[in-house]
This record gives C-alpha cells, structure tokens and sequence, in this order.
C-alpha cells in the first residue's frame, strides 16, 4: 500500500504562500494577449475595460488587464489548447493560438457537452477532442440562440479537466490518523465498495435505516446523478440532510405567490419573467444581484433592454459593476431592503397611486379577515355548513367542499362567488357576530403606514427624495424587478422576497411584459418517478442541513428521536459552501462513524471523510442537465473515456449495490439510466424521449420562446396559492422545511405578512456590534462556481489568492495598507487574506469572493464566520448576516 498526500495540494500551497502567479511583464504581456485576440466580441461590449473598473475606482494597470482579459462570456471566441493535457499551457499559448473563425482541426471530433455548475448557465459546449483528450471548448449554440454563452471558465475546461488535484483513484484515510489529517491511502474499487457497503449495513443494523444520510448540493443536479442517487436512497429508506441555499428568496415567494408548474412539468423553484422580457419594461430594478458575474450570461439581456431606453436602477451596498453601469445606484444598509420597500409602498398609498383593480381581482385584498383567529370569513362563518361538490381533491384525496370566502358588497356581506367583480370592496370592515373583522388590504395598509418615510430613511441610510424616487419609478411601470440572492441571505431575508411582489401586487406590476419581480430558474419534474422509488418513498429523515449541527448534538430532530451515523456527500462541498464550517468540523463529522465524498477533486469535505471515490467528469459520461435559470432539458455526450480510474456517480451506485444484495435494482448502464428515466407518460406528453434529447440537444419545459414570447410570470393574475390569488396576507404561514425549531405564535402572526425586522445580527442595536462593527458580506467570485475550479490553473493566473475588499477609510482606522495580508475573524472564526482597497466597498461592509478551499487560504476559511442560525419559517443559510473584525496579519501572529 502506497500512502500519499491528496493531489499536490503541498506543492499548490507553496506556490501561492510563495505568490505564485506570473509576475511583471511576462503577465503583462499575457493578459494583453488575451483581451487582444477576444476582445472585439467581449460580452460587454468595447467599452469594458474601464467601465468594469469603475465599480473599483482605485484602477491599477494590473486590474484593469485583468478584468479585460477574464469576462468573456458571450463571446464568440474559442480557445485552442492543443498540448493541454500533458503541459499546462498558460495564458501565453492560449492566446497566441487564437485564431477568429479558427476550421475545426483535423483529427478532431466535436462532441456536445453542457457546462453544469449551477451559475445558472447551462452553456452549450463543443468539446473538441483529440487522441482521446479533449484539447479545446467552444461554444456551442442553444436553440434559443440569445442564451448561447461561455465564460471565462467554460473555456477553461481543458485544464479542469486535467487538473493535477484530481482525485485518480479510491482514497482511505490512513487508519490511526485523525479526519482532516490528510493522510491517504490509495485502495481499490473493489475493497472501497466492499468498505462502504459492510458500513452502510452495519450502521443500518445498529441504528435503524434513516442513521445513513445522504447530502448533496448544487454541484451538479443533473438527471442521471439526481435520479441513481435517489434511487439508492429511497430502496434503503436513507435520510436526506437537504439544501438550505437561496431558501430564503424560495420560501418568500411560494409564501405570497404560491409555486408554479409549468404545463410542460417544471417547477418554477424562482419564478420571474423570462430575462428576455426585461426589454419590455421601462425600468429594470436590480436589488442585490451581482449580474456582471454572478448571472454573467444575462448581463446582455440587460444591456440589450437598456440600448432600447430601459432604465437601470441598482439597489445594492456595494458599487458593483452593474451599479456602475446603472442610471441611479441606491447604496442600501444590508439587511434593510423590506423596509426600503415599505418605505416605497407608503409612498404610493399616500399618492393614492395603487392599483384598486388588481389588488381587488388578483389579490387577497378584499377577503375579510377575523380579528380572533387571523382566518379569512367564509360563507360557514355565517352559520351556512360548507356544500359538497362531489370532486376529489387529487393531492388530499378529500371531497372538495363548496365554501366561498365573504367580501364586502355596499357594506354587505357576500360570498365572492356572487358578487359582482366590480363591485367588491378592498377596504372595510365587518362585524361577524361580535367578532371585528377587516379587509386584507386595510391590514396591509396599516403595516405600509407603520413606519415613517423618515424611519426607513434613517435605518435604510437612503434618502427620502430617493425614497420618493424609487417610488416614482414604481408607480411607472412596467418595471423588471431583478432579485438576486444577497438580500435574502439573512435571517429576515424571506421577508424582502415577500415584501417586492407585494410591491408589484400594490401597483398591478405582475402578469404583464416588463413587470416583474423575482428570478427565473425552473427544474424539470416530469421524469420517470418509478425509477427513483421502485420501493416507495424513503422513510428516512429530511434534514435541513442548516439544522444538522443541532442533531448531531441533540440527537433529536423534530420532536423524535434521529441520529445520524453515517454520511454520503455528493456535488456538494459543504464544509466550503455551507455556514459556520466548526459546525461542521466540530460538531457534525465528530457525530458521524463513516463518511463517504464522491467528488472529483480534494474538496474541504472530502479531507473530512474516511473514504473519497474519484467521480468522472461532466464530459466522461452521458447525462442531461435538468435544472436552470432556461427552464430547458439541456443534453451532455460523452466525449472522452473517465479519467485514470474515475467512474461515474451512476456506475459507482450500481457497483456498490451489488455489494448490498441490491444488484437486481440496478442492472443498467448510465445511459440505460438516462433512457428508463425519460420514458414515462409526462415525458411523452411534452415530446421527451431520450431520443430527443439526442437529436434536439435541448428541450424547453416552459411555454413560450424566448425570443418571440418570453416567459410571463403570475399571467392572467392566477397564482399557484391557496385562494389561486396573490397572498399577500396568509390564514396559515407553513414552515418551508420542519426543523428542531417550532414557530411561536409570535412568529407566526409575524409571517402571516411580509414584516420589517432587523437580521439577526448584522444590524447596528446588535450587542455584538460594539466587538464587530463590520459587516461580512460575500460577492460571487468570476473565477469559480461555488468551491468549483478553484485550482484551474489558467484562473488561477487570474486570480492567485483569496482576498477581501475593503473601504480605504475602514482600512486607515485599523492601520491597514493596501495589499496588507489581514485577518478577518469573530467568535465563530478567522479567514486570512490579501486586503484590497476600494471605495465600491460600503464603509461598515467588508466583502470577499467565495469559494476557496481552506488549504488555498493563509489561516481559516471564509464559512468559518458565518452562523448555523437561521430563521424558523425559511430555514437558510445566513450567508451575509454576519459581523466581523479585521486586523493585519502576518505569518508569525505578531
Ligand atoms: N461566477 C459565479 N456565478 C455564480 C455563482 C458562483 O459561485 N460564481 N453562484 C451561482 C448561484 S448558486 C447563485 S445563488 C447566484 C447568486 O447570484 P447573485 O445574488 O447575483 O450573486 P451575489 O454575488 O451573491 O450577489 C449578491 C449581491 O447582493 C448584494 N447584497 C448583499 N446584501 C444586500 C442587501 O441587504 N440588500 C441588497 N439590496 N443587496 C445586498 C451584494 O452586495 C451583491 O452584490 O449566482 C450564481 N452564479
Ligand atoms: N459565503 C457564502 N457561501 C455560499 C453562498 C454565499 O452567498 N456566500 N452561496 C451558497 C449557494 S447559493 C450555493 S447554491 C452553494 C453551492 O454549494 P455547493 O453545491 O456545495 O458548491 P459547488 O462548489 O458548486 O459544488 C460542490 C462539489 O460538487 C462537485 N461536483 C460537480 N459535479 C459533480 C458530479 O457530477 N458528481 C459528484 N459526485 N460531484 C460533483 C464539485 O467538484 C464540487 O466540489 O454555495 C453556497 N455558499
Ligand atoms: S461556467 Fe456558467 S456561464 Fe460559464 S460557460 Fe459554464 S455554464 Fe456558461
Ligand atoms: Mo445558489
């Protein structure tokens, strides 16, 4: 048995603890080489560079080339690596061999591959490949042709691909040392499977079933991943630790609006207009969304609307560079946004400005609401018993009983069912019987008119006059409210998701072109569900993962009894990605006997776990991404065979079941996999086959094109709620996910209605505030998806080590130059990094891009400041409801 160390990670710290990206000219000459050979067809057009930099101010020569050479989504342009795999060539040979409108080059087959991070992307790739290499990506067309994208990083493929931290082979922690230790043992298939398969029945048999879990993230949620693991799981009655990211904007939305399925089975988890449909507004309002990076492959959708003469306001803390490109730019104290909206929506009520028709149609605002119970009157409150309508409820299996909800007519009780539409009052109230009873809407008003303009000019540190502004800009519409996922990434984000589409709801801005609020991002639900359960549903347990640290120490969940022995990661780096990372090391992997990460590379997680198995790579196999921001099926070929003795997660599963005694569930090849899931009735209903996908290479699981007819979200004003209308005022808020947490009365009545609160921490009347003035907040960082290549070596030239943005005036308090090494850290835990002035940075605010492994920082890791809170009603990671300190740093802890 060899021991080794993971990948070369050693030498990889060297080299960055000794800076090792290129310096002086020959970087210089690289980065020029880069933006010259693409630079015409940049996504952002000619005027780039400087205007990129302008979200900086303090422009440097280097980041002024490095930011010209690195946005290149949109392009046209490919990249040629034609000795890729065994030399690592730098940005030097790729540029030199650029050559626009390049032939293919002989010998080479182009397969078509999907990009599937989930940057919400899903570019369509050529894979070129050669002698069994791939040797270049380029882009590759969508059928819709305005979402044909690459980036900076799907170019980079090559090297990610052979990127020297690929784990090659089964990895055992060497027994005697401690997890995280990093000593490894490589083994063989057969002996890892047998390992693991002797453990999972072991625990199974010690603990019950649910003891083994499975986690996994966003890393990739495509078909045949998704659909094998679920398999496994629901035939073992495995627990799940589930998903907690953006669950804030997630729960806001189903709360008022309810959840949309399109007829062609997508579940619209973020529901919006298409971005295609923001030309049509006459403003587009972006609040907390970093689209220049982050969304980069939408950015021109934005740029397209506004050559056309549509505005761009910016709500954001930080002079991103979309606020640099905006009209206004409204720099909102994190954490305030419901308020800021309140603020909007008292301004429009005073002017009288709201829509009458749309609130009384399309809303809950004319439903009567009991004073004692919370619960809209009905017919049966007025002593008529409900009437049986002879129609069974499919989800409930129960008779659908005929009780209308009472309106007020002329001062009269009616149920709505007979009164004349026009005719319904939206204010008013009512008394049932002793009991008060109100509209809605009054509710609705008498919270809009609860805080002052003043107030929230105070808490919000925005103007009145811009108050006022953003209202105007309201009032004339269509507007396209763009919601990214910074605002709801503290602990009172689901309300902000909540309080914008009551905006719109206010003044009628849903349903039509340009009007708009939310985000666009759907996953596919029509595949063959008898393949995921042959046996039935799970029996096991749903764990937030946010809630995980709570069970390990615990041992309860949700009122009963859960432990939780052994664990199975996959796509999913949480000790990176996933709050409060002691939490994880401290608490949840302590708890655990076994622990299993399937990934490609060394992850912070996989140094964590007792056995790593290496998993093929998005182009070693077939798959079909199901899930994105284009609501469309996206298909993936094999190109090259997996590498060194990588296999894909499917095939892993099946080997491992025959270990379990489960070989007869698992008979087929991945492909064999793909082609059982696709074939079903709701897959031939909507023309899917994986036939199809062959040949169409995507299918859209939307109704309408993008181009022609793009997408409306809540058209006609039907909503997936309830009452089929827009709740702004719920009878019953339901908690998104069940916890260890119970919601108090308090908290129920609270989220009965989008309410200003402040986060939990990050908020001045914090005690905490005196120790850690500064807020912490994260930006999606250009050169990764998540933790993903984070050791590509051609980004890393672009970007070498983790740094921290910070005010120049914040840095000069606390004695720090520019390019300082600092350490930024609270009572939770530390992150060291390189300081990086800028005046785009809110004075209070630090900001750091994602997604580093903890080896690449000098000490700690970013998730080790963040909290394991989070709010009973959305249960999210509170990724920027964090306070910290930061002080220099030098290698010695002087
Ligand atoms: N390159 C790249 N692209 C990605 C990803 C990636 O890791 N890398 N991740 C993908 C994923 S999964 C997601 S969810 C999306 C996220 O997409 P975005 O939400 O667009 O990405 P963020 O960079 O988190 O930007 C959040 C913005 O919110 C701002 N913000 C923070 N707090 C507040 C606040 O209280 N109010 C307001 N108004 N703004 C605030 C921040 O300053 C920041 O500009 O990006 C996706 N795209
Ligand atoms: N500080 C901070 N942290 C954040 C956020 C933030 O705003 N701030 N945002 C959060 C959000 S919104 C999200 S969505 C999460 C994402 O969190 P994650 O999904 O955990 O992040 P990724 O790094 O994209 O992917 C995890 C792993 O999946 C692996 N992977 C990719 N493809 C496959 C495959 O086919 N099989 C297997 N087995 N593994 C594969 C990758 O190699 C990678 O190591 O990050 C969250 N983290
Ligand atoms: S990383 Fe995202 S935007 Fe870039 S090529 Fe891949 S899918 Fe497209
Ligand atoms: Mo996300």
């Amino acid at each position: 048995m060899t021991k080794e160390s993971a990948g070369s990670c050693q030498g990889r710290k060297r080299r960055l603890r000794e800076g090792g990206r290129p310096q002086g000219k020959g970087r210089r000459d690289a980065q020029r080489n880069a933006f010259e050979a693409d630079g015409s067809n940049l996504l952002l057009g000619g005027t780039l560079a400087a205007e990129q930099n302008a979200g900086s101010r303090t422009i440097t020569r280097r980041s002024f080339l490095k930011t010209t050479a690195a946005v290149a989504a949109g392009t046209t342009a490919t990249v040629s690596l034609t000795s890729c795999a065994q030399s690592q060539p730098g940005l030097p040979q790729v540029a030199g061999e650029f050559v626009a409108g390049q032939p293919n080059n002989e010998g080479e087959t182009i397969f078509r591959g999907v990009c599937r991070p989930n940057c919400f992307g899903f570019c369509h790739l050529n894979v070129h490949v050669r002698d069994g290499k791939v040797v270049k990506t380029s882009r590759a067309p969508y059928n819709e042709d305005c979402y044909s994208r690459i980036c900076q990083r799907g170019l980079s493929h090559v090297h990610r691909i052979y990127d020297p931290e690929r784990v090659q082979y089964p990895m055992r922690r060497v027994q005697g040392t401690e997890r995280g230790a990093g000593q490894w043992e490589r083994i063989s298939w057969d002996e890892a499977l047998t390992e693991i398969a002797e453990n999972i029945k072991k625990t199974q048999a010690e603990y019950g079933e649910g003891a083994l879990a499975f986690l996994t993230a966003s890393g990739n949620q495509s078909a045949g991943i998704t659909g094998a693991y679920g398999r496994l799981q629901n035939i073992l009655n495995a627990s799940s630790i589930t998903p907690c990211l953006d669950m804030g904007s997630f729960y806001g939305m189903q709360a008022v609006a309810g959840l949309y399925i399109t007829p062609l089975m997508g579940l619209a988890m973020w529901e919006g207009n298409e971005p295609t449909d923001a030309k049509n507004a006459k403003t587009i309002m972006v609040w907390g969304a970093n689209i220049t990076d982050a969304q980069v492959q939408n950015w021109h959708h934005i740029k397209e609307a506004m050559e056309g003469g549509t505005k761009l306001v910016v709500i954001d803390p930080t002079y991103t560079q979309i606020a640099s490109k905006s009209d206004k730019w409204i720099p909102v104290r994190p954490g305030s946004d419901t308020l800021l909206k309140y603020a909007i929506m008292r301004v429009i009520v005073e002017r009288g400005a709201q829509d009458v028709a749309y609130l009384r149609d399309h809303t809950v605002a004319p439903f009567l609401v009991r004073s004692d119970t919370g619960m809209f009157v009905r017919r049966s409150d007025t002593g008529i018993a409900p009437v049986a309508t002879g129609v069974i409820d499919p989800t409930t299996g129960q008779e659908v009983m005929d009780d209308p909800y009472m309106v007020l007519v002329d001062g009269a009780l009616v149920p709505l069912t007979e009164a004349d539409p026009t005719h319904v009052a939206i204010e008013g109230s009512y008394d049932l019987g002793g009991v008060a009873c109100r509209t809605a809407y009054e509710l609705l008003k008498e919270e809009i008119m609860s805080h002052s303009l003043e107030e929230a000019s105070e808490l919000c540190e925005v103007s009145v006059e811009d108050i006022e502004y953003l209202a105007d800009v309201c009032i004339d519409g269509p507007v396209f409210h763009y919601e990214g996922y910074g605002p709801q990434a503290y602990n009172n984000g689901g309300h902000t998701t909540m309080a914008g589409l009551t905006l719109c709801a206010l003044v009628g801005n849903l349903g039509k072109p340009g009007a708009s609020y939310g985000s666009y991002w759907g996953i596919h639900m029509g595949d063959n569900a008898a393949y995921k359960a042959p046996t039935g549903a799970s029996t096991g347990l749903s764990i937030p993962s946010v809630d995980f640290a709570n069970v390990a120490k615990t041992g309860k969940f949700a009122g009963q009894d859960a432990k939780i022995k052994m664990l199975w990661m996959y796509s999913a780096n949480p000790l990176n990605t996933h709050t409060d990372t002691h939490a994880w090391t401290d608490d949840i992997i302590p708890s655990l006997d076994y622990v299993v990460v399937a990934d490609s590379v060394m992850t912070d997680s996989a140094r964590y776990a007792d056995m790593v198995l290496p998993v093929a790579q998005w182009f070693e196999l077939e798959e079909v991404a199901n899930a994105g921001q284009c609501f469309s099926l996206n298909y993936s070929e094999k190109a090259i065979e997996p590498l060194y003795e990588s296999k894909p997660d499917t095939q892993i599963i099946t080997e491992l079941a025959e270990k379990l005694g489960l070989g007869e569930f698992f008979t087929l090849s991945n492909e064999e996999i793909l082609e059982e899931l696709f074939d079903c009735d709701t897959c031939a209903m909507v023309g899917v086959s994986m036939d199809a996908l062959r040949e169409k290479k995507q299918i859209r699981f939307i109704e309408g094109d993008a181009e022609k007819e793009p997408h409306i979200a809540y058209k006609d004003g039907v909503f997936g709620t309830a009452s089929g209308r827009f709740e702004f005022y719920r009878e019953m808020p339901m908690v998104r996910a069940l916890s260890s947490k119970t919601p108090t009365p308090e908290e129920v009545e609270r989220d009965r209605m989008a309410r200003w609160f402040p986060p939990l921490e990050a908020w001045p009347e914090n005690d905490l505030y005196k120790k850690y003035p500064l807020v912490l907040m994260s930006e999606r960082p250009r050169y990764r998806v998540h933790s993903q290549w984070y050791s590509t070596p051609l980004l890393r030239e672009l970007d070498s080590e983790p740094f921290v943005r910070i005010n120049p005036a914040d840095a000069a308090a606390r004695g720090i130059a520019d390019g300082d090494y600092v350490e930024c850290y609270n009572d939770r835990g530390t992150a060291v990094a390189r300081a990086v002035f800028s005046d785009a940075i809110r004075p209070g605010t630090l900001v750091y891009p994602k997604g580093w492994q903890r080896y690449q920082h000098k000490a700690g890791g970013w998730s080790e400041l963040s909290s394991t809170e989070y709010d009973v009603f959305g249960v999210n990671n509170n990724f920027m409801d964090v306070l910290c300190e930061v002080r220099v740093w030098n290698e010695e802890g002087e």
